[in-house]
């Protein structure tokens, strides 16, 4: 194969910004870039006037020495001098210099002197303030680093999915002004409810391709324009997220919709299951030979295999399609089934919202009881309660109680689990309440030992109840800490505790798999929001999705339950 013009002169450019950066003399560096230049915008294809001996440096900026290279290139493929070079220097530098403000005399000294080698260490570099002490530099310079990267370094990683909502529907509102739009959804790990994703996948059904097309592309969000066609178009918005737009023909919109939805590894169950119905399935439809048999809705596309249709939470290729043939897939817990929130916060600590105005919205979202769990006394940074502030709402709850209508509040407490394994607050007072919610906030990094047993011991409290966000991880942010969670799950069984899906976006704490963990152990659940406000409440759709993703039904989660019932078992456990 041989190369085309951009390719070689890609060659020379990279030579010239290497060079560049090791400081040789700005003249030749240029002569590179001017070849590369001319190759590029060469009519006529370079390696095809080498194969006819023609006289390369008759080209502008060509002389003899670049015309010689451009043989060897085009003979063998590579460009002797930048490989050398690339010995010397890393190529990830290369990409230094596309940031605002760095130069290849700066991208020298950071490599130099803080062995700065790529986008990650630059970052970390500036974030730790050490860029403003090098010479040539300041702290403009940094704050100028540091507002690029934030701009660039999002494209590299997975967006919470809660952040791409809004975007989503920014989106989805614009392209249903369209003339003659009929269906239109995100599909990918976005419909599969995964709490992070890599980009979005637009499906729409429409009288006419063009306009819609037309119109995504002229969202004011976007900062590139990936490929765009009739039926596909690609973009990269400012904030880093990629949106790959289809437009697909009706007849086969369940198929697109199916093959779009994925996951991949499910994709690749249900292509096999098809070949062994002598069956072929893709975006267009289902096939018998050249027969299509089902294609314009993802139910007939699932029964075309023997199978039910199939929650999209559920198709990560974890046994679905084994289950639905077998018809023992499990009905899921929903939205609709949760009776009550059990891990919240108000003014009184770091919330936003009175116990009143907590009260009346999940009065308002059809709940039946929410539980009022502010920080302990150890977590100064939140006004943390001590024993005599959490008497005091204590009273105040039992007073709103007696006053609110068809809502009932719960006495809680969110309560620090100390590095010893003891509450922060004492049994005298925990006793009195309805329930505890335990946390640890502190000492992430002990030895999974160490973190293990804090935990446990904490669990031998008579009074603990609920093990709160229980990995600690924040996505993108924090790592979990180390524990056993087996040996937890295990032992929260033995003792009748609980352990909490909290439904932080960044949280989602269980994740998916632990919550089938939890569900083979036969642990108890809850699914609380953790909510600092009102509107906060509503975040429990990603803590029921998250527990859908895990196989879970309403019979694991305690706060399906009624009042009744739910009291009883903090009683029991
Ligand atoms: P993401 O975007 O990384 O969060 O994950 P997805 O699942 O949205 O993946 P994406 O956007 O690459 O592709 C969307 C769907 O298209 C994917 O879930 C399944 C389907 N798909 C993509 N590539 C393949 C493939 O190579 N084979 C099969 N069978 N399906 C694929
Ligand atoms: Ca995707
Ligand atoms: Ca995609
Ligand atoms: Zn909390």
């Amino acid at each position: 194969m041989a190369l085309s013009n951009s390719e070689i002169a890609d060659l020379f450019d990279q030579l010239a910004e290497i060079l560049d950066i090791e400081g040789e003399n700005p003249f030749r560096v240029r002569a590179y870039h001017n070849a590369a230049r001319t190759i590029r915008t060469q009519p006529r294809s370079l390696a095809e006037m080498v194969a006819f001996k023609e006289d390369l440096t008759q080209l502008p900026g060509i002389g003899q020495a670049i015309a010689e290279k451009i043989k060897t290139i085009v003979q063998t493929g590579h460009l002797p001098q930048l490989e050398q070079a690339l010995k010397r220097v890393p190529k990830s530098l290369v990409e230094l210099l596309k940031v605002e403000g760095l130069g290849p005399k700066r991208v020298k000294t950071l490599f130099s002197l803080l062995k700065i080698k790529n986008l990650e260490d630059l970052d970390r570099a500036a974030r730790g303030g050490k860029i403003r002490e090098l010479p040539g530099f300041g702290p403009k310079t940094e704050e100028l680093i540091l507002k690029h990267l934030q701009r660039r370094l999002p494209q590299e990683k997975r967006f919470l999915r809660f952040e791409a909502e809004s975007i989503a529907e920014a989106l989805l509102t614009r392209l249903r002004g369209c003339d003659g739009i009929d269906q239109i959804v995100v599909a990918g790990s976005f419909r599969r409810w995964k709490e992070t994703i890599g980009d979005l996948d637009i499906l729409v059904t429409v009288r006419n391709g063009e306009e819609v097309m037309r119109r995504f592309l002229a969202y004011e969000g976007i900062e590139e324009i990936l490929s765009h066609g009739p039926t596909r178009s690609s973009v990269r918005l400012q904030n880093g997220l990629q949106v790959d737009l289809r437009v697909v023909a009706a007849e086969s919109f369940g198929a697109a919709l199916q093959y779009f939805t994925g996951s991949k590894a499910h994709n690749i169950e249900l292509r096999t299951l098809a070949l062994r119905h002598g069956l072929k399935i893709n975006e267009y439809g289902v096939f018998r030979g050249e027969q299509r048999i089902a294609g314009a809705s993802e139910e007939e596309v699932y029964a075309c295999l023997g199978l039910p249709w199939i929650v999209p939470e559920l198709r990560e290729g974890r046994g679905e399609i084994q289950a639905g043939l077998e018809n023992r897939l499990p009905k899921l817990v929903e939205l609709a089934d949760i009776k009550g929130d059990l891990h919240c916060h108000t003014r009184e600590t770091d919330g936003q919202d009175t116990l009143e105005e907590m009260a009346k919205m999940a009065k308002a979202m059809g709940y039946e009881y929410l539980a009022i769990t502010d920080h302990s006394k150890r977590l100064t940074v939140a006004k943390g309660l001590d024993e005599k502030r959490l008497r005091q709402q204590m009273e105040q709850i039992e007073a709103l109680n007696a006053k609110l209508k068809g809502i009932t509040l719960l006495k809680g407490i969110e309560v620090d689990i100390l590095e010893d394994g003891s509450l922060d607050l004492p049994d005298r007072v925990l006793k009195d309440l309805d329930l505890t919610v335990c946390s640890v906030h502190h000492k992430f990094h002990l030895s999974e030992k160490k973190q293990t047993e804090r935990i446990l011991r904490a669990m031998d409290n008579p009074y603990f109840r609920i093990l709160a966000h229980p990995t600690g991880r924040l996505i993108n942010q924090r790592e979990p800490y180390e524990i056993d969670l087996e040996r937890i799950m295990q032992a929260a069984k033995e003792r009748g505790r609980i352990l909490e899906i909290n439904s932080q976006p960044e949280r989602l704490d269980l994740n998916d798999e632990q919550c089938m963990l939890a569900r083979d152990l036969g642990v108890k659940l809850v699914i609380s929001t953790d909510a600092h406000s009102a509107i906060g409440l509503g975040l429990m759709r990603y803590g029921v999705a998250q527990a859908r993703r895990g196989w879970l039904t309403a019979e694991n989660i305690l706060n399906t339950r009624p009042l009744s019932e739910l009291k009883a078992w903090l009683k029991q456990a």
